[in-house]
């Protein structure tokens, strides 16, 4: 069960996040900061006790936490983010994980994005993408090594992060955009695959039971549910269009 969840505010800046999302409708901060309150409402209502740090408008991207550090029981993990204007957005997460866990370090060349991270049990599966390189993945390996994870380096294409197109929901079920990632990849899970239409759903959050899913995405939502899972919908289109999804915005531990 998780107790806490780390989230970071909406800096007035974060219309000039890096995103790959082609729009002609801009971001709306206004509204991204009134969808990522009912985000935080709804991880308290679910028994979190929120760890909120504040935005730094230089920061563009900095609501983003999950890429920032690796939590587990045993310590945490603090990323070197693999995009030079988001480096810097680790040294609240440092500060805000201290009193909590001992912290480990993922240093040059080494890069590493905890969107790339999906850790299930003792099971870290770490994407290699243009974020996170295999030298980070090494260093997470020699880390996570004494402590008795396995680490599984994978192979994604035509996406951001590993969590991108794949998040697991609890059962041993995974959730899955199709053709990003090679078929023996999770063969021993449960799957649900998104239409093609509908990757984005592909990102849930599981919370104490709960799966949290976007809005707006009707065949997946009855996939999920025909599985048995509980679901909250929470609207996410001002996050979706900077390449940004439900993991991203909290770290649970
Ligand atoms: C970026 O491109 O770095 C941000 N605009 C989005 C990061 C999303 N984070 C995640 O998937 N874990």
């Amino acid at each position: 069960m998780y107790k806490y969840a780390i989230v970071r505010d909406i800096p007035d800046s974060f219309a000039q996040c890096v995103t790959s999302f082609v729009s002609t409708n801009p971001i709306d901060v206004a509204l991204a900061r009134h969808q990522h309150q009912l985000y935080c409402n709804t991880l308290e209502r679910l028994g979190l006790k929120l760890i909120r740090i504040e935005a730094d408008n230089t920061l563009p991207d900095c609501c983003f936490v999950e890429d920032t550090a690796i939590v587990l029981d045993e310590l945490a993990i603090i990323s070197n983010l693999g995009l030079a204007s988001r480096v810097s957005e680790i040294k609240a997460m440092e500060i805000a994980l201290i009193p909590y866990k001992n912290l480990k370090h993922i240093i040059p060349p080494g890069t590493l994005e905890g969107g790339d991270v999906l850790r299930i049990d003792k099971q870290v599966y770490i994407g290699i993408s243009a974020r996170t390189n295999e030298d980070g993945i090494n260093q997470v390996k020699e880390i996570l090594h004494s402590l008795e994870y396995t680490v599984h380096p994978i192979k994604i294409k035509g996406t951001l992060h590993l969590k991108s197109v794949v998040t697991y929901l609890g059962n041993n079920t995974i959730i899955l955009a199709e053709g990003h990632l090679e078929d023996s990849v999770f063969s021993t899970y449960e799957k649900i695959i998104t239409p093609m239409n509908e990757a984005y759903c592909a990102n849930c959050l599981l919370i104490n039971e709960k799966v949290l899913v976007p809005k707006g995405y009707p065949a997946s939502k009855s996939l999920i549910e025909e599985k048995g899972f509980e679901l909250i919908e929470l609207d996410m289109s001002e996050f979706e269009k900077a390449d940004g999804a439900l993991t991203c915005k909290s770290i649970l531990f």
